[in-house]
């Protein structure tokens, strides 16, 4: 059979370790794409020089031409800009929905059967802009946030309690950004509960707390240590993982921001909730029952969202 091809749409920070992932798992050939000349295609070089050592199969080549995307299976999208210290997500926006579209319209044109991924910042408006841009199936264009976001509940909570981050398992639920959810009942080290484990004297109801703070900051966190730019090996990792689930048709239980019409009583937007991911792409939404004070908090992160995607409209008048 055929290799998957898989389009990394931005040769940037993710870009670059997405390619180097993909290649190392042997999860198809790599086009990394970028309107910045030599770029891709150094990038893609000099991973290729990497194969002989790693031992892996994979073409690589860097393309500045949407024309190289063609027929992709999956497509990865991280053009655009980063934050910097100070910045917040939603500061990014009028100049990243000007790559969605761009963008959108090359997946239209030569990927129109991928699954695509976006994780370019605001993600959840982004990935909203992508899809109306590329005009996909929705259960077909995702965005990278929740695998992140419970990644890092997870390694702040495997820290604390001197576990494996094997055993520890964990829920976000919202969009990505200050508002995020992470949802502490539902996250569980070795099939125990949190609150449990508070009980049990594992840890105190302060440090879980504090943990959640850091989990809704952790973006910022590494802005600050970096200066230049934001966090890229977890974010690239947590994107593979998807796409992993969708070629291989894994059906993994993942939080992503996808298009929900239905549950959780919302009105078709794209927000962070359970998915199922397998080769239909977004099989299955997973409508958890919240509590009030959970409810509470995903209003709050979906009218966050919302106000995104009505300044979308404001700037872009063909997406209103
Ligand atoms: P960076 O290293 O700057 O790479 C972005 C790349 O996009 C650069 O190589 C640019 O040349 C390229 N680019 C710019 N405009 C276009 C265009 N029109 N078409 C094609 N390529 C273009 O950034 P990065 O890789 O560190 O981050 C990429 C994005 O991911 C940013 O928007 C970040 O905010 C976002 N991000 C999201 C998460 C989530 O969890 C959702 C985490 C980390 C970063």
């Amino acid at each position: 059979m055929a290799r998957a091809k898989i389009a990394l749409i931005g040769a940037g920070q993710i870009g670059g370790t997405l390619a180097h992932l993909v290649g190392l798992k042997e999860l198809g050939d790599v086009v990394l794409f970028d309107i910045s000349e030599g770029v891709p295609q150094g990038k893609a070089l000099d991973l290729a020089e990497s194969s002989p050592v790693d031992g892996f199969d994979a073409a690589l080549s860097g393309a500045n031409d949407y024309a190289q995307i063609e027929g992709a299976d999956v497509c990865i999208v991280t053009a655009g800009v980063p934050r910097k210290p100070g910045m917040s997500r939603d500061d990014l926006l009028g100049i990243n929905l000007k790559v969605m579209k761009s963008v959108g319209e090359g997946i239209k044109q030569y990927a129109p059967n991928a699954f695509v991924i976006c994780i370019t910042n605001p993600l959840d408006a982004m990935v909203w802009a992508l899809r109306e841009f590329s005009g996909l199936p929705k259960e077909k264009v995702v965005g990278m946030a929740g695998v992140l976001d419970s990644a890092r509940f997870r390694y702040f909570l495997a820290e604390e309690f001197n576990v494996s981050v094997k055993d520890v398992s964990a829920f976000v639920l919202g969009g990505h950004g200050d508002t995020m959810v992470p949802l502490v009942r539902y996250s569980t080290v070795g099939g125990i509960p949190l609150p449990d484990l508070v009980s049990m004297g594992w840890t105190s109801q302060e440090k879980l707390d504090a943990i959640v703070q850091r989990t809704r900051d952790g973006g910022a966190e590494i802005v600050g240590l970096l200066k230049t730019g934001s966090a890229f090996y977890a974010p690239a990792a947590s994107a593979v993982q998807m796409a992993e689930a969708y070629l291989k048709d894994q059906k993994r239980l993942l939080p992503c921001a996808a298009w929900v019409d239905g549950p959780y009583g919302l009105k078709g937007m794209y927000v962070g909730v359970p998915t199922v991911i397998g080769a239909g792409g977004i099989e299955r939404i997973v409508d958890i029952k919240l509590n009030k004070d959970e409810q509470a908090m995903l209003d709050k992160s979906v009218a966050a969202v919302q106000g995104l995607v009505e300044a979308c409209k404001g700037i872009d008048s063909t997406l209103a």
